[in-house]
């Protein structure tokens, strides 16, 4: 049971009206009449035939109310208005309400021994959703979610002064500015600018938060953060200690990049580029800094052999938006997939409309639950988007990969494994790969440091970005972090992980959580920390079967049928077994480990401890 993701099904990224009080699709659009009675097994002891006839029911009522909530949620998105909002909001309603009554009435099965397959149906349909039983207050939660989404979709900044004087800027195009100005003043005004979409959420947010622990609390979860961190077959404590073993594990390869690009920023913007240490938010490349590859060219090493520059590539060779996604489905097929359908050329929605507000943020869905497949995006010909493309499709052909399977195991083994498909992919963009598909006619000399470097600028400055926004959001759940704490506590953690500081003072009048898509859409993020750590354990494990043998990030697996039934073997599986176990059957591991990426950085690492060289690594935080 998918939902609509934010790209990714069900467990990817979901939506916003019914966002993730449903951990899975299930979006129904049935009448409260048909729910199931909580005591209907109530008087007799429930049998096993009793708990096959229950989960089958579930799964055939929530799968088919789901396909309609997600149709109400494609147009929502696709045409931002009141009515659109709440046609949405209305199906996601009763999606969550009815799956929240399924996993309710999981707890009379609950002494019963069930055959494996079973029991795990019954344990995935108690995680379905967490909607509160109060039809007010869910009806409240929905509407609050729906609109802080709808108000992150419609943001726009209007600078007065300076070079947009008078334009409107949506998050595309700041995106887009931020990537290359290198013009302190205007990336400060831009990076302020942005940031106003979320103060006038954060009321609504301190009301969601509340609204959504009340419905993870009578499911009997300590709030919504602990629901969340339940999803991964494992205790929420042991999970939480894994992620912080995962980023130990990391953090000293961050903290040498860090160091690097800081010294590097400096020589180009001066001392106002650095605060104890610490870097100015707005001056990498991206409007949350959350990845940073669009800086190279301030950052590279001197080197004879410049880095390709993918973004030129593509303009140089007049690739348009829609032939991005051709190269991505091109590469699929190259491993052994088939062709995406015809209605995903025809549905999917590719370039930002120019009349109207759309949820730019790139999504992937599977609105039937079977072939209708479609991504929505706002792409530009830009190296980015080439990525994000991948990205998308990787969820797009894993809902496919698991479509046999029955509805409550058509899901990612878990999230983290939902987003790092296509980005395992993406890392099978080598220069050698460039030139198979004849977007270059030579491989040019290539310098490893360079090509690592701007690898890393994108995959190891995400990673403690990607730990901190849920870090943030548990302790909001569980009330350690207060509503008069926002912002301090939000601009605290970023300076503790990252060691970025905004470049203006923040006050509580502000909500800078507020201007991250995945914030007002309610989509966990954790899920892309996993991914940055699963998908170089995947690219390993597949480059291994391809038989490569040479450094790690030289291996492109492009067209290796061997290495694509590989990768098919585990998808195919969806979340129909423990993660553990499906990790196996593509890498032979079933942990989760860094050292994957630290043996494809290996040389980076290396090179940037002596570029390092007897400078203060690291920062101090503000108290
Ligand atoms: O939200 C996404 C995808 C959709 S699941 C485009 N990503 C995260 C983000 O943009 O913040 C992919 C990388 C991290
Ligand atoms: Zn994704």
């Amino acid at each position: 049971m998918r939902r609509p993701h934010y790209d990714a099904s069900t467990a990817a990224c979901t939506i916003p009206a019914g966002g993730t009080m449903l951990r899975k699709a299930f979006l129904t659009a049935v009448l409260t009449a048909a729910i199931v009675p909580l005591s209907v097994f109530a008087q007799s002891t429930p049998t096993v035939a009793d708990a096959e006839k229950f989960v089958k029911d579930a799964e055939t009522k929530l799968d088919d109310l789901g396909v309609k909530a997600q149709r109400a949620e494609w147009v929502a998105e696709n045409f931002i208005t009141d009515d659109t909002q709440e046609i949405a909001a209305e199906a996601n309603e009763i999606a969550n309400a009815e799956a929240t009554n399924f996993a309710k009435q999981t707890i009379q099965f609950e002494k019963l021994q069930l055959p494996p397959e079973l029991a795990r149906k019954m344990l995935l349909l108690k995680l379905a959703a967490i909607a509160p039983s109060n039809p007010k207050d869910l009806s409240e939660l929905t509407r609050v979610q729906a609109s802080m989404a709808a108000d992150y979709g419609k943001g726009k900044y209007c600078p007065t002064t300076g070079k947009h004087a008078g334009e409107c800027l949506d998050i595309t195009k700041i995106e887009h500015i931020m990537e290359t100005s290198t013009d302190p003043d205007e990336l400060k005004d831009l990076w302020i600018g942005w940031h106003k979409v979320g103060a006038p959420m954060r009321q609504r947010y301190a009301r969601f938060v509340e609204l959504s622990n009340n419905g993870a609390r009578e499911m009997g979860w300590a709030d919504t953060g602990a629901y969340w961190r339940a999803g991964y077959d494992m205790p929420p404590d042991q999970f939480s200690a894994e992620l912080e073993r995962l980023w130990q594990q990391m953090r000293p390869l961050y903290v040498s990049l860090h160091t690097y690009v800081r010294n590097q920023l400096v020589k180009k913007y001066g001392e106002q580029a650095v605060k104890d240490g610490m870097i100015r938010a707005d001056l990498l490349g991206n409007p949350w800094a959350q990845e940073w590859g669009n800086i190279y060219p301030l950052v590279a090493p001197p080197t004879k052999h410049p880095q390709l520059d993918v973004t030129q590539i593509l303009q140089d060779r007049k690739v348009d938006e829609l032939g991005i996604v051709h190269y991505g489905e091109n590469f699929f097929k190259s491993l052994g997939f088939p062709a995406l359908p015809q209605t995903f050329w025809e549905r999917s929605l590719f370039l930002k409309p120019k009349d109207r507000d759309v949820i730019c943020h790139a999504s992937a869905w599977d609105i039937d639950n079977k072939d209708d497949l479609r991504i929505k995006t706002c792409l530009q010909v830009r190296a980015d988007d080439f990525v994000t493309v991948h990205h998308e499709l990787g969820h797009n052909f894993y809902q496919r990969a698991y479509k046999a399977q029955s509805p409550l195991f058509e899901n990612g083994a878990n999230d983290g494994f939902h987003e790092a498909i296509g980005d395992t992919i993406a890392l099978s963009i080598t220069p050698e790969y460039l030139k198979q598909v004849g977007l270059i006619d030579t491989v040019p000399q290539q310098d490893d440091v360079a090509l690592l470097l701007r690898q890393a600028l994108d995959k190891v400055a995400f990673l403690p970005f990607g730990l901190l926004i849920d870090q943030w959001r548990w302790k909001v759940f569980n009330g350690q972090i207060k509503p008069e704490d926002y912002e301090k506590s939000w601009v605290q953690m970023r300076e503790h992980y990252q060691g970025v500081y905004p470049p203006t003072d923040r006050t509580e009048a502000d909500f800078d959580p507020g201007a991250k898509f995945h914030v007002p859409a309610n989509v966990p993020y954790t899920r892309y920390f996993l991914a940055r750590v699963l998908q170089f354990q995947f690219y390993r494990a597949m480059c291994k079967e391809a038989g490569f043998t040479g450094p790690l990030h030289q291996c492109s697996f492009y067209n290796n049928k061997k290495a694509g039934a590989k990768l098919d073997a585990m998808l195919e599986m969806g979340a129909s077994k423990p993660w553990p176990e499906e990790l196996k059957v593509l890498t032979g591991e079933d942990k989760m480990d860094a050292g994957a990426m630290l043996d494809y950085f290996a040389p980076l690492k290396k090179w940037l401890d002596e570029q390092n060289k007897g400078q203060q690594a690291g920062w101090t935080e503000q108290k």
